[in-house]
């Protein structure tokens, strides 16, 4: 694993010190469409979405798929045709999701790797999510792991909660490092049953991380403004999208996906942090381009 000498977590250990890698999750698998009109669920809709992040500043996308029906799928075509498409349209980091819905099977979840994508998420750990589970076992994680290991698919480790920080150091400190050699982790704030979606948590979570991962934050629902500032504050990257709120400001609903990138890119030039390129987000996370 690249440790490198005085970095600390909270600090991005490679690639431009000062940029912020911005992630979109334009869809998740919670929301309806028939609720949320302006999600994204078919394939055009994810590809005219890519490129409009692109635009405002994002370099990966992490993607959940919908069916014919605009329901949770992890149909295996689907997600290759997604890949490929996105891959057509964009240079984004396409990033899957193994987390998928909360009905997925694990043995569907792992299917996800087989789609080829550059990069998935990988929870650390089994937490309540709002009135479901959503399952992590230990035995789970390792095979998925391993399996990140031997297709060369980068992790982006998914942490509702502090024991799956533990879970983390226990996954690298028994398989060893990720593909691409770099630790890479998200902190998911704020879902009910996770850790709360606050400054003062985010902060105890950041000390707790491999010394030498780079990490972004999220905050679900009401709580995604107030993390992203303090991700930004405490030298972190970004995650926002429509799968963690679907409510922009108090009684005003999401318009697109891009207007979140484009609020997160303009708090992140703010604090002097511009959005990071896609390539650059590569040398970062340790992705090789497959395009
Ligand atoms: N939809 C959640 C149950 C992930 O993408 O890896 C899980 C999730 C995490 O969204
Ligand atoms: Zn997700």
């Amino acid at each position: 694993m690249t440790v490198q000498a005085g970095t600390k977590a909270g600090t991005p250990a490679r690639g431009p010190r000062q940029a912020t890698l911005i992630t979109v999750a334009p869809t998740g698998a919670e929301s309806e469409k028939s609720v949320v009109p302006a999600l994204p669920v078919t394939l055009e809709e994810l590809v005219t979405t890519a490129k409009e992040c692109r635009e405002a500043g994002a370099a990966v996308i992490h993607v959940h798929i919908r069916d014919a029906a605009a329901k949770p799928t992890l149909d295996l075509a689907r997600l290759k045709d997604t890949v490929q498409a996105l891959r057509e349209a964009t240079d984004l980091i396409v990033q899957l999701s193994t987390g998928g819905a909360v009905t997925d099977s694990f043995d569907n979840r792992l299917t996800v790797l087989d789609a080829g994508p550059d990069a998935c998420s990988l929870t650390c750990g089994t937490v309540n999510f709002g009135d479901d589970v959503f399952m992590n076992p230990w035995g789970f994680m390792k095979d998925l792991y391993a399996k990140t290991q031997a297709l060369g698919v980068v992790p982006e480790f998914e942490l509702f909660d502090f024991g799956h920080i533990a879970a983390l150091h226990r996954l690298l400190a028994e398989l060893g490092e990720p593909a691409g050699g770099h630790v890479h982790c998200d902190l998911v704030m704020g879902v009910p049953g996770g850790m709360p979606g606050d400054a003062a948590t985010l902060v105890q979570a950041v000390s707790a991380l491999p010394a030498s991962a780079t990490w972004s934050a999220t905050g679900i629902g009401r709580s995604s403004v107030p993390v992203l500032f303090a991700a930004l504050a405490a030298g972190g990257h970004l995650r926002v999208g429509m799968e963690d709120t679907v409510t922009f400001a108090r009684g005003r609903p999401v318009a697109s996906n891009a207007e979140l990138v484009e609020r997160a890119a303009a708090a992140a030039d703010l604090a002097q942090r511009p959005s990071m390129s896609p390539a650059d987000a590569r040398v970062m996370l340790g992705v090789p381009d497959h395009r």
